[in-house]
């Protein structure tokens, strides 16, 4: 009985991608979200697991490779005429030449088309045939444009007064000084003023980009920090007012406006076109950075992750329902650059990031799917070492300090192994009193030097686990 009903699931699945793609049925194809912050790593990821499903000698934990069923993987060209093709040779030169260095901050969208050809098993094999061929999409952009996806469900009063709030709070004030002062004289039921508009808009990216730098993350509109072609135009001309409401010609007015062609032009076609389509989501989270630079930052990144996660719920009537259509059926939770820390951490760092996506989760959010979560490195830059000190034994990491060059070892100190600690001493934690050991910090680490070698991809923590959860069972 299960086997007939697993076959019938996997042939229905089969017709569903055939006819919303107008593909062929033997050649399926699977659109895989990569949803993540700034920095959280996704160009990185994305480079690693294309060069390690080319080259799959470290992908043993891939199923369909560890039972040597694929028999190939190649490079495509991509399903969207209109969209500029991912630099994936770009990157991965850069990434694991002679002298590596990490990609610069994505500046657009970009797709890349994967296309895998294995050998189906079981029933599948002999009603379909032997050979499958399964194609991979992956949409790469920069961070900043998903803290925009809460702004779809936000009116313009709603959203200038809870920015206006924001920056008020105590760890955002030194930033937002100048723009508050601004904000507060402006007189937004005088007629309108293109000069004063400029005016609040600059002090205002000012403002973001500042707070960003400080390690915030919950902040929009996205494109004032990375505008892409959009720099100067109108629909970026605007910022949040304390009394948002004026009478028409007014400034308040204006400010309206813009927001909305903002929501209409900028941020809703973007969700529409990469994000409806999504079959397979992952979302990676940069934990250690943020619990490096302290409660705040915590906070905030957990915010910022909520606002998200939140629009991407199924099943509810809003305005968001035709942009998330479909329902993702795999969701998987990454903490990323797990290779900072040493094995003996990747537990607690896991349950970390679970901790704080938590109540997103949690609230009912992703009925009917599967959930995970993983501590992986998509380019893993040390090594680990044990160093003996003063009789204990410290569990430390070796790699290259992206200042100097240099082999460095260093012991990051401890996660504790309760990911409430965290969570909790960042819902109340104002300074850093309190907040892990005083000497626990990270350090950056450079990409690893002749991280090539034929045969294999760049060396990985768990990126195979994340393809198997992604599209393990595609290649069945
Ligand atoms: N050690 C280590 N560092 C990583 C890894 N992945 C990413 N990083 C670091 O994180 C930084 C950001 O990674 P990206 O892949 O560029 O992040 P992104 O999400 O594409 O960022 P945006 O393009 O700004 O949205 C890199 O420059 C590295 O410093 C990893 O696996 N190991
Ligand atoms: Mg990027």
């Amino acid at each position: 009985m299960t086997f007939i009903a697993d076959f019938a699931d996997d042939a229905l699945r089969l017709f569903e991608d055939t006819t919303r793609r107008a593909g062929s049925v033997f050649e399926p194809s699977l659109r895989i979200g990569v949803t993540g912050l700034n920095r959280a790593g996704k160009t990185v990821f994305i480079t690693s697991l294309i060069a390690n499903m080319l080259a799959r000698g470290r992908m043993t934990r891939l199923s369909a490779e560890s039972t040597g069923r694929i028999e190939a993987a190649m490079l495509r060209p991509q399903p969207s005429d209109d969209i500029p093709r991912f630099e994936y040779e770009d990157h991965l030169a850069a990434m694991t030449g002679p002298d590596p260095v990490w990609p610069s901050s994505t500046r657009r969208i970009s797709e890349l088309r994967l296309s895998i050809r294995y050998q189906r098993s079981g029933l599948l094999a002999s009603v379909l045939g032997r050979d499958g061929t399964l194609h991979l999409d992956v949409v790469d952009y920069p961070g900043e444009w998903l803290l925009d996806l809460p702004l779809l469900n936000k009116s313009w009063a709603e959203w200038s007064r809870e920015s206006i709030g924001a920056a008020r709070r105590p760890e955002r004030i030194e930033h937002a000084g100048a723009f508050l002062a601004w904000a507060e004289k402006v007189d937004g039921t005088a007629p309108m003023d293109e000069a004063i508009a400029r005016k609040g808009a600059a002090l205002f990216a000012t403002y973001l980009m500042d707070a960003r730098k400080a390690g915030l993350s919950a902040i929009s509109p996205g494109r004032f920090l990375m505008p892409g072609d959009l720099a100067g135009t109108p629909a970026l001309t605007f910022a949040p007012l304390p009394e948002p409401d004026g009478p028409s010609g007014s400034l308040a007015r204006l400010m309206r406006e813009r927001y909305d062609a903002y929501r209409r032009v900028v941020v809703k076609p973007f969700f529409q076109n990469h994000f409806s389509k999504v079959d397979r989501q992952i979302v990676l989270v940069d934990a250690l950075s943020a619990i490096d630079a302290g409660p705040q930052a915590v906070a905030d990144l957990r915010k910022a992750m909520s606002d998200i996660l939140d629009c991407f719920r199924h099943g509810e009537k809003s305005w968001l329902s035709p942009i998330f259509g479909r329902r993702v059926e795999r969701l998987l939770f990454a903490a990323t650059k797990a290779d900072h820390v040493h094995h003996s951490q990747h537990n607690a760092l896991q349950a970390i990031t679970t901790a704080l996506v938590r109540e997103s989760i949690d609230r009912a959010a992703y009925k009917g799917a599967r959930v995970e979560a993983l501590a992986l490195a998509s380019l893993r830059a040390t090594v680990e070492q044990t160093v003996e000190q003063g009789g204990e034994t410290l569990n430390c990491v070796r790699g290259r300090s992206i200042e100097t060059g240099e082999e460095v070892v260093v012991f990051p100190g401890a996660l504790p192994d309760d990911p409430a600690a965290i969570v909790e001493a960042s819902r109340h934690g104002q300074g850093n009193e309190g907040w892990l050991s005083e000497d626990y910090g990270f350090m950056k680490f450079a990409p690893p030097i002749s991280a090539g070698r034929p045969g294999y991809g760049p060396p990985h923590l768990r990126l195979d686990m994340a393809a198997e959860f992604l599209f393990g069972d595609k290649l069945s």
